[in-house]
């Protein structure tokens, strides 16, 4: 049996921006994501968050909101990516950059998409709105949507 791989991912948003980071090595390496990574054993999804936001951007987030649910299958690889992604508004000390990410503030209309995985200009317009949303995609390679399933929610899946 093929266990999920399960991740994080978290942006930072205010009214008019949201913090990004531009990754500098792993996965991912070259785009602009938020931040996020492997949730460890022992600790709930949304410790693996905070944790991950405060290693990778130097902010301690007050409060964090899980938003989306995302499924990555990659063709040929059995093991599928579920990450958990969250947002938040309010933390405490300043963007630092990190061995992995660079942080940078971007203006809600200027989101650098094609910077970006793919499947982010999809669902990041639902994340703005502040609406949940959950999706599938699978990938060709780390640039290429084969198919996806994307859809605004209620509810996030259990
Ligand atoms: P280490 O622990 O260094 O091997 P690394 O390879 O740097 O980890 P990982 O696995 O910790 O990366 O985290 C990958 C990050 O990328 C998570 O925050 C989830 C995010 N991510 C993965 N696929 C994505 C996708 N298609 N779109 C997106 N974020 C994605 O926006």
């Amino acid at each position: 049996m093929v266990v999920n791989k399960v991740l994080t991912l978290v942006m930072i948003r205010e009214a008019r921006r949201v913090l990004l980071g531009m990754k500098k090595r792993g996965f991912g390496q070259g785009r602009w994501n938020g931040f996020g990574g492997k949730v460890e054993q022992g600790e709930t999804i949304l410790q693996g968050a905070l944790r991950e936001l405060h290693e990778e951007s130097g902010l301690t987030a007050r409060h964090l909101t899980e938003i989306g649910r995302l499924v990555f299958r990659f063709e040929g690889d059995p093991q599928l990516l579920e990450v958990h992604v969250f947002t938040g508004s309010t933390y405490s000390g300043e963007p630092v950059e990190t061995d992995e990410m660079r942080p940078c503030w971007f203006p809600v209309d200027k989101i650098p998409f094609d910077k970006m995985w793919p499947d982010d200009k999809l669902w990041f317009p639902i994340f703005l709105e502040g609406k949940l949303f959950s999706g599938e995609f699978t990938f060709e390679g780390h640039d290429k949507i084969l198919d996806y399933t994307l859809s605004q929610v209620k509810k996030l899946p259990m």
